[in-house]
């Protein structure tokens, strides 16, 4: 067993290269242990210049491999990265850390890449809420990218992937996986697609597909590049990176970036508000007075709106309280 430790210790731990610390760090910000509120802002006051890079698509696209083929263009160029591979269908041991270790075989020797899958404790949502407190631990320790990884199927991991200062899209060849790209609602967060798997047949159509879908809609001064990969031999991966520097310098000085980060942190805010709220209600339902409203509800008498009302209502009058107390 592992010992307790204070999160403080384990930060500058990390800070200086221990691996195993930065490790524990995100366990504890996954599980959502009140440490992590002390990791989050050390986080936040050591903050770094890492570029956040957000893959997303179907699973079996090929986004681990290419990913791999990214982290070597990076490696070449010198640059740490961190990878936060995200698979809400494997728990913890399941197959997406091991898949992730074997694809990224390449990089295991490499100090200066750092892997990590983060898995569903809870429901998806936690999830939601503890991948910017990650990334933002990563860019604390100075990393210069980082990269999350994520199934680009259903509300919350498209909410994930948006998180990205430039996110890439990444496709297959083959009739209607745009359309299919398009439905889940990828093609709003697109900076970049990519037609992944481009040694099979049918990959410019797919490209040729996605630009017409772009000449279509409604665009603002940044048209996402279509590139064409091969992940599994790492075709295209040096024009893909290319890309996503241009479009970092054009987020940059268009001030979209710095736009883009001043919302995300909003919205972080008041994802937490709500959170810290729901949990102090719960809490509130297990009081002896709350608990009769919850009766009512059942009988009847009461209808559940109201009575939410009414706990929230209960809520914010106890705080009050409690801060008329400590003046
Ligand atoms: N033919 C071909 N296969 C690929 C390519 N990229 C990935 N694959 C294969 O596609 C499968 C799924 O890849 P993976 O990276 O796990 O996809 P992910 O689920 O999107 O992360 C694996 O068997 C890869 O070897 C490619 O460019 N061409
Ligand atoms: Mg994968």
């Amino acid at each position: 067993m592992l010992k307790e430790k204070d999160p403080s210790i384990l930060f500058s731990e990390a800070s200086s290269g221990d691996r195993r610390s930065l490790g524990r760090l995100i366990t504890m910000i996954e599980d959502g242990d009140k440490e992590s509120q002390v990791i989050s802002s050390l986080a936040f006051k050591t903050p770094g210049h890492s570029h956040l890079i957000g893959i997303t698509g179907a699973p079996g696209a090929g986004k681990s491999t290419l990913t791999s083929a990214v982290v070597s263009q990076y490696r070449r160029a010198f640059k740490s990265v961190a990878v936060l591979a995200i698979d809400p269908s494997s728990p913890f041991s399941g197959g997406a850390i091991l898949g992730d270790r074997v694809r990224m075989g390449d990089h295991v020797l490499d100090t200066e890449v750092y892997v990590r899958s983060l898995a569903t404790r809870g429901e998806l949502g936690g999830l939601a809420a503890c991948v910017p407190e990650v990334a933002r631990l990563m860019d604390a320790m100075g990393f210069d990218v980082v990269i999350i990884e994520t199934v680009g199927v259903g509300q919350v991991e498209v909410e994930i992937a948006a998180l990205a200062d430039t996110t890439v899209v990444v496709v297959n060849p083959g009739w209607g996986d745009a359309v299919q790209a398009n439905k889940a609602g990828l093609m709003e967060i697109a900076d970049i697609f990519v037609v992944n798997k481009s040694d099979r047949p049918g990959a410019k159509e797919t490209a040729r597909d996605i630009e017409a879908m772009l000449d279509m809609s409604n665009l603002n001064a940044w048209r996402p590049p279509v590139c064409l990969t091969v992940g599994i031999d790492g075709s295209g991966a040096a024009e893909l990176c290319e890309k996503i520097q241009k479009h970092l310098e054009f987020a940059d000085e268009s001030g979209l970036l710095s736009k883009h980060r001043s919302n995300r942190l909003k919205e972080e805010l008041e994802r937490k508000v709500a959170s810290e709220l729901f949990g102090r209600a719960k809490s509130m339902m297990e009081n002896t007075s709350v608990k009769s409203l919850v009766e009512s509800v059942i009988k009847g008498e009461i209808d559940p709106h109201e009575a939410a009302v009414k706990v929230v209502d209960l809520v914010m009058v106890e705080e009050g309280f409690h801060a008329q107390k400590s003046h």
